[in-house]
């Protein structure tokens, strides 16, 4: 049985930088997997993500199926919706969405939750998801009828409270596809109030942006669309 917690808390220690791809099962084909993991195997990538805004029933499952059968990296569950709950994957990232006044993504869909996940054994991380200002509406955004924070300090002293409340990992998310990056200030301010590890993601484009990022203080980088778009991407961040 994997140890993904552990894992990561492991690397933030030992100042080993994560990177997970995201896979987004509503947008992502099937018969593109092979190849796609392929790639990934050729890089640095440590994780595999696997969510998505708005992603019809069963879809998710059928992919981390298919992807179980590919790879050794740990598949990580990184839900948009009660629905994207998969046996098969090793974990799953228990968002509680702390930007946002939104009971439904504080709490309501994790009550729904409970009964699909004591049927599983997959290792749930508690995590406060924080959605940043990135110049644009994202789908998280649209989706959960919430507004994204942009004051750092209020960024970092949710963040904090997250930690206080006994959440275990802090996701800073710019959102998919997101104009920019959330900001090395908002990491850095971030970091320095947290013992816990901190995941970024949305935005990140570039080798140069990713360096930026685990510099300020990421220690887990979660890219998607940059891969999505374009496998070369893969080939920028070889071993
Ligand atoms: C989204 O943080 C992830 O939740 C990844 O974003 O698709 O912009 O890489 P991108």
């Amino acid at each position: 049985m994997k140890h993904i917690l552990k894992d990561i808390e492991a690397a933030k220690a030992n100042g080993t930088p994560l990177l997970a791809v995201l896979i987004d099962p509503d947008k992502f084909k099937l018969e593109h997997l092979e190849l796609f993991v392929t790639k990934a195997h050729q890089t640095i990538i440590t994780h595999f993500f696997v969510g998505g805004s708005t992603v019809e029933a069963q879809v998710t499952q059928k992919l981390v199926n298919a992807l179980k059968r590919k790879t050794s990296l740990p598949i990580v569950l990184f839900p948009g919706d009660v629905t994207q709950i998969s046996d098969q994957a090793d974990a799953i990232l228990f968002l509680s969405l702390l930007s946002g006044r939104n009971p439904d993504y504080l709490i309501s869909k994790h009550i729904q939750s409970v009964s699909l996940l004591e049927k599983t054994r997959l290792e749930v991380i508690p995590t406060g998801y924080l959605l940043i200002e990135s110049g644009a509406e994202t789908a998280v955004q649209r989706v959960t009828k919430t507004t994204p924070i942009s004051s750092e300090l209020l960024v970092a002293q949710t963040a904090k409270a997250g930690e206080y409340l006994g959440m275990k990992l802090i996701y800073l998310e710019a959102g998919s596809g997101a104009n920019y990056p959330v900001s090395t200030s908002i990491i850095s301010l971030t970091k320095s109030k947290l013992g816990i590890p901190i995941i970024v993601g949305g935005g990140i484009r570039s080798k140069k942006q990713l360096e930026k990022a685990y510099k300020a203080g990421a220690d887990l980088v979660v890219i998607g669309t940059a891969f999505e778009k374009d496998l070369d991407f893969f080939d920028e961040i070889t071993h």
